[in-house]
Order: structure tokens, then C-alpha cells, then sequence
């Protein structure tokens, strides 16, 4: 049997085309596939929600792969380190309190559990805009990173979900999006603080603490909390990541479970 290209060229723009229809409405979309929005998708789709990561680069993992300057290893605190073991990532001890991963590992666990658990990731795609019905986000704009770089004058599409995440890192790139659009988050300072001087242990747990929906239908996850709220950067401990992506993923269920009954 002979190797047809054009049953290729179908085969990829088929299923791919399939997919993306029907992910045109889903329960939660993620923006961003570093930590924080893998870890999120990942425990979301465990529990069977329809969720969706749209991701700028070509690779997801974020700013996981270079640990820390390129030394690819990355510290977690042992609370993190249950999820670790959980996707199945080796952590070996350091010191009390301090566990250390490969980074590799761990972007490669992140991105193939949260797929195998039902999460679409749609990677060379980035978020521009947000869609909005009064005051609330009820979806986003997205276009092709390529377009983005190549600044073609292209217009966008367009997809909704019930629930955005931003787990765009530093930038905050959704909130910046929001802030710009409606003038004042809802958040107790209004709008976006800007991230601070790194203070691993204050940002650890403020990342955390800060995971929480910004604006009507707009959580924030990961270094974006930060960001939001005037935190401090921590550095190359990540997990103040996963665990920010494991709670707005069990807010999210929570809400979704209230809005169901
Ligand atoms: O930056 P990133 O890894 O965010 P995170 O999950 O984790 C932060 C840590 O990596 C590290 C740190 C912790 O120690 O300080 O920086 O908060 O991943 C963010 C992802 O979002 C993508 C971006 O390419 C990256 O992979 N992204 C950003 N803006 C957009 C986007 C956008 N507008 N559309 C789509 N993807």
C-alpha cells in the first residue's frame, strides 16, 4: 500500500478541524499551558469538565523548562510535591521542606496527564481580546501566533466558555485585557499592581491566596495573581504554581457544580 499525501493533508485537517468545532463552547478556557494552567486543566478534566488551553508558543510548559538560569531543576515544598507524585514526576529531598525535580520531567508530566485527563490544548494560538455580554467575560478572541508575529491585518475568531482562566505568567495578559477594556477589575485595589521584588516565601503563599476570579468569569492563576495583585516574584520554586492551578480548578468545579443544580 502506497503512502497518499493528500490522505494526510485530510487526516490532519479533519481531525484537527473537528476538534477545534468543538471547542468552540466550552466550561473552562484556560489562557497560558506553563504550570499554573496545566495544573488547572489537568484537575479539571479529571472531574470531566469541558476544558480548553490556548497557548502562544508552540510548546506549552511556560517558563518551566530552564529551572532556574537553565539549571533545569525546580524546587517544590512538599505540599506540591503530592501533586508531583501524583503525575508520576521523581522528587528527591534536598533539604527539609525542599524538593527537587527535573524540569523537563515535570513540563512533559504536566502537558501529557492534563491531555490524557481530557484537556484540548490548542498551542500556536494566542488570546487577544476577551468577548463580553454586559459585565461579564463570556469568552475570547484568539488568533494565530503567526499572525500575531507577522502583524498581518487579519481579524480574529472567536470562542466561548462559561469560565476564563489567565494563567498568562508575568503579563497578566487577560486581566490587562479586562482592566483596559472596563476600566476597574473587581478587585479591592480596581486594577492591576504589578509584580514586586522576588520574595520566594511571601509570594509563595500569596500566589495562592490570589488565585481567585478577578472579574465576572476571570480567574487568575499563577504568576498573573502576582501580577494583579502587587505580589513579589519567587523565582525557580514552582510550587506555588501547581498548587494555584489546583485551587482555581476546584473553585471552578465548585461553582460549576453550584451553577448545575
Ligand atoms: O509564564 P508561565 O510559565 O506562567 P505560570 O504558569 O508560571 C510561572 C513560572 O513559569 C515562572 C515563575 C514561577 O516560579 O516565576 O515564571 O504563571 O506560562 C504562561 C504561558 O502563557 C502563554 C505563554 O506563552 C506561556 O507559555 N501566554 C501568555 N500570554 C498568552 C499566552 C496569550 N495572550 N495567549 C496565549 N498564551
Amino acid at each position: 500500500m502506497g503512502i497518499d499525501e493528500l490522505v494526510i493533508t485530510e487526516a490532519i485537517t479533519r481531525s484537527y478541524m473537528e476538534e477545534f468545532l468543538s471547542s468552540l463552547e466550552s466550561q473552562v478556557a484556560i489562557v497560558g499551558g506553563g504550570p499554573s494552567g496545566l495544573t488547572a486543566a489537568y484537575y479539571l478534566a479529571q472531574k470531566g469538565v469541558k476544558t480548553v488551553v490556548f497557548e502562544r508558543h508552540l510548546s506549552i510548559g511556560g517558563g518551566m523548562w530552564g529551572g532556574g538560569m537553565t539549571f533545569n531543576k525546580i524546587v517544590v515544598q512538599p505540599e506540591a510535591k503530592k501533586i508531583l507524585d501524583m503525575l508520576g514526576v521523581a522528587c528527591k529531598e534536598f533539604a527539609e521542606g525542599y524538593y527537587v525535580a527535573d524540569a523537563v520531567q515535570c513540563a512533559c508530566a504536566l502537558g501529557y496527564q492534563a491531555v490524557k485527563a481530557g484537556a484540548r490544548v490548542f498551542n500556536a494560538i494566542a488570546v487577544e481580546d476577551v468577548v463580553m455580554r454586559e459585565e461579564r467575560v463570556v469568552g475570547l478572541v484568539l488568533n494565530w501566533t503567526s499572525i500575531e508575529m507577522a502583524r498581518l491585518h487579519v481579524d480574529p475568531l472567536a470562542v466561548r466558555a462559561r469560565w476564563v482562566v489567565d494563567a498568562t505568567g508575568h503579563q497578566a495578559e487577560v486581566a490587562r485585557v479586562v482592566e483596559a477594556k472596563v476600566g476597574k477589575l473587581h478587585t479591592p485595589q480596581g486594577r492591576i499592581l504589578g509584580e514586586r521584588a522576588m520574595w520566594a516565601e511571601m509570594s509563595e503563599r500569596g500566589v495562592v491566596e490570589k488565585s481567585v476570579e478577578i472579574y465576572p468569569g476571570v480567574y487568575v492563576a499563577g504568576m498573573a495573581a502576582i501580577t494583579v495583585f502587587g505580589y513579589p516574584r519567587m523565582g525557580p520554586i514552582f510550587g506555588g504554581m501547581l498548587l494555584s492551578g489546583k485551587k482555581v480548578a476546584e473553585e471552578l468545579i465548585r461553582r460549576l457544580g453550584e451553577e448545575g443544580r
